[in-house]
């Protein structure tokens, strides 16, 4: 299978299994990637997801040894047909998302690790904007993604020279969250998605909306927005759950609802 589905209590786990290719992405791993992404979106039953490679990469991107004629026949409906839903799917999903970046993530694989809501890596971890190298332009939202983190010029200068950003630069920038040892990661990522999905996820899903929008919303569209979530979030059962726990002084129960 090029991408294999695993589920561990509420976190689902989505693996892009390619390994010989540094998981590059074919025709058909797009297709079933988008499918188990959105089967994850669907699923009430899970409350995190985690982002993951086989092998020693995360994703390197677009399969460029899948094309018979060197090109894809249209790049737009490539990436309106494979890439944009993959991507539009991961930000819109109503749960915390973690792609889990223990080797190389470029092209591509970079834009999808961008798309999580948060990053674990290792000291190999490497990001790279390969897009330039092969004369293409930044795509599958990594001009916006990118540009976010590290600003207009440090942007810029990643897409033209497509040089390799490491771990710890990658950290200064607030692109990675963490970095582990490369023994480390596997639990450190199970750890933190555990600590997700049994959160108030109710909470959580309004929470990255609000972070979503704030880029284009003037404040007071944001104010309102708040106040409009928060209506919401106020009458679910976590947010009962939380005060109860406060005021008894112990852990909170979230059910997600
Ligand atoms: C690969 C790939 C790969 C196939 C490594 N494909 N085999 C959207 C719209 C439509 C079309 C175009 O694209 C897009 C979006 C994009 O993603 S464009 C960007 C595509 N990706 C790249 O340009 C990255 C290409 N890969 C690399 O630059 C290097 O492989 C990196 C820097 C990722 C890793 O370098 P190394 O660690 O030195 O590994 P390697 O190069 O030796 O790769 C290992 C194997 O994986 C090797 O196969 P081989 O048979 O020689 O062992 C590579 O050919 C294969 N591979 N990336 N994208």
């Amino acid at each position: 299978m090029k991408v294999e589905v695993s589920r561990a209590g509420a976190v689902e786990t989505i693996t892009l299994n390619r390994p010989e290719v540094l998981n590059a992405l074919d025709q058909e791993t797009k297709a079933a990637y988008l499918a188990a992404l959105r089967k994850a979106a669907r699923d009430p039953e899970v409350r995190a997801v985690v982002l993951s490679g086989s092998g020693r990469a995360f994703c390197a991107g677009e399969d460029l040894k899948s094309h018979p004629e060197g090109v894809p026949r249209s790049f737009r409906h490539s990436l309106v047909s494979g890439y944009n839903p993959i991507i539009q799917t991961i930000v819109e999903m109503d749960k915390p998302v973690i792609a889990r970046l223990q080797g190389v993530a470029a092209g591509a694989g970079l834009s999808i690790a961008l798309a999580a809501d948060l990053r674990i890596g290792t000291d190999a971890t490497r990001l790279i904007a390969a897009f330039s190298r092969i004369g293409l332009v930044p795509d599958s939202g990594l001009s916006q993604t990118l540009e976010r983190f590290v600003g207009p010029g440090v942007a810029l200068e990643l897409f033209y020279t497509a040089r390799p950003m490491e771990a710890a630069e990658a950290v200064r920038w607030g692109i990675l969250n963490t970095v582990v040892a490369a023994d480390q990661l596997d639990a450190t990522v199970a750890s933190w998605a555990q600590d997700l999905a049994a959160g108030p996820t109710l909470a959580f899903a309004l929470t990255k909306q609000a972070v979503r929008r704030a880029y284009q919303a003037s404040l007071s569209d944001q104010l309102s927005y708040e106040a409009a979530a928060q209506e919401l979030a106020g009458a679910s059962a976590d947010h009962r759950e939380g005060v109860s726990a406060f005021l008894a002084k112990r852990a909170p129960r979230f059910s997600g609802r």
